[in-house]
């Protein structure tokens, strides 16, 4: 008898305390607590079974233990009953708080829609190291110590001759030091030049691009570039070929687009000549194709660089470079 009614009294106590909910209280009473089948009155009752001697000492128990359980329960009314704001405020039918969604970087978005327009055309992605040596910036491309087209290039010393690359073309003389032709290669990536103004910025990215077989001529550059423009810009506009000079190409060509905003009649963006640069190319230098230990002969090749930034600010209009740098979100989501 003492046993049970130990036991009935831990199970109750287990119950109580498990309840969190008003609504489960009153079953709880009826169950535990009573007058008529309730568990504790039906342990009284059992009383009088007992021996005479044992019914006081027992009695005492279970009137303890009832008077117990009724002021736990008191105390749970009273907890349960209390205005818990969090609790009664709670719409659990309403849908949950979406979070802020990021996203790709515009300039991040462009330079990877310039890369599969060429992995498109055949050509692998290769990337480099951001600190190069003066070799591969500049001597394996055909532009020695105190070469004029170095002061262009703004460079950024960390020693005499380490620094951070001022173009991709590094990896793509690196490229060819190690590989043999066929080689079709762009080299997408950060590139540094101490300058800054609206259309500069001293970190800016760039694709660079190369092709190197027998018997490439001008007219395949003209095909891939051609074909790079007009998935990129999504319409059929008109090309230009314009002489140019970079060290490392010969002849060299600087390519220009019927103006994306009025398709060649002259406006603000194209400063009333209808053309917009787009990118700088070339047949690559027979001096650069012996650096690297080619037989100009035998192999001949083209090679092309643009900036993303400027075909991202041509693609959708943007008239200041650093823009790209503010991380204004009212700037940056809009892409
Ligand atoms: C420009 C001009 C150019 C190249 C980059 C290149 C790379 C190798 C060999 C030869 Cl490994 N050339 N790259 C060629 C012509 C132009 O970029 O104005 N870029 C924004």
């Amino acid at each position: 008898m003492e046993k049970e009614l130990q036991r009935l009294k831990e199970e109750a106590e287990k119950e109580l305390e498990q309840i969190c909910e008003a609504q489960h209280l009153e079953p709880f009473r009826v169950k535990y607590l009573g007058r008529k089948g309730g568990l504790l009155s039906g342990a009284m009752k059992q009383l009088r079974t007992v021996s005479k001697e044992d019914r006081p000492r027992l009695g005492a128990l279970a009137n303890s233990i009832k008077q117990e359980i009724e002021s736990l329960f008191e105390a749970k009314k009273e907890t349960l009953s209390l205005p818990v704001a969090s609790a009664r405020s709670l719409d659990t039918s309403l849908p949950g708080r979406t979070l802020p969604e990021g996203k790709l970087h515009p300039v991040t978005q462009v330079m990877e829609e310039i890369c599969s327009i060429f992995e498109g055309l055949g050509f692998a992605v290769a990337e480099g190291p951001d600190v190069e040596t003066d070799y591969y910036n500049f001597e394996a491309l055909n532009i020695p110590p105190h070469h004029p087209a170095r002061d262009m290039h703004d460079t950024f010393y960390v020693t005499d001759s380490i620094l951070l690359r001022t173009h991709t073309s590094p990896m793509q003389a690196r490229i060819m030091e190690n590989q043999d032709p066929p080689l079709r290669y762009i080299a997408p990536g950060k590139v540094y030049r101490c300058d800054s103004d609206i259309t500069h910025t001293p970190m800016f990215h760039q694709v660079e691009g190369f092709l190197v077989d027998r018997d490439v001529s001008f007219a395949d550059l003209k095909g891939v570039l051609t074909s790079f423009t007009h998935n990129m810009f999504g319409k059929e506009l008109d090309l230009r070929f314009r002489p140019s000079f970079f060290p490392f190409t010969e002849p060299s060509a600087e390519v220009d687009i019927a103006c994306v905003i009025c398709e060649g009649k002259g406006c603000r963006v194209c400063k009333r000549t209808g053309w917009l640069e787009i990118l700088g190319s070339g047949l690559i230098d027979p001096e650069v194709m012996k650096m690297v230990g080619y037989d100009p002969d035998v192999y001949s090749g083209f090679a092309f660089g643009l900036g993303v930034e400027r075909i991202a600010m041509l693609k959708y209009g943007i008239d200041d470079i650093r823009m790209y740098y503010e991380n204004d979100l009212r700037f940056l989501s809009q892409f």
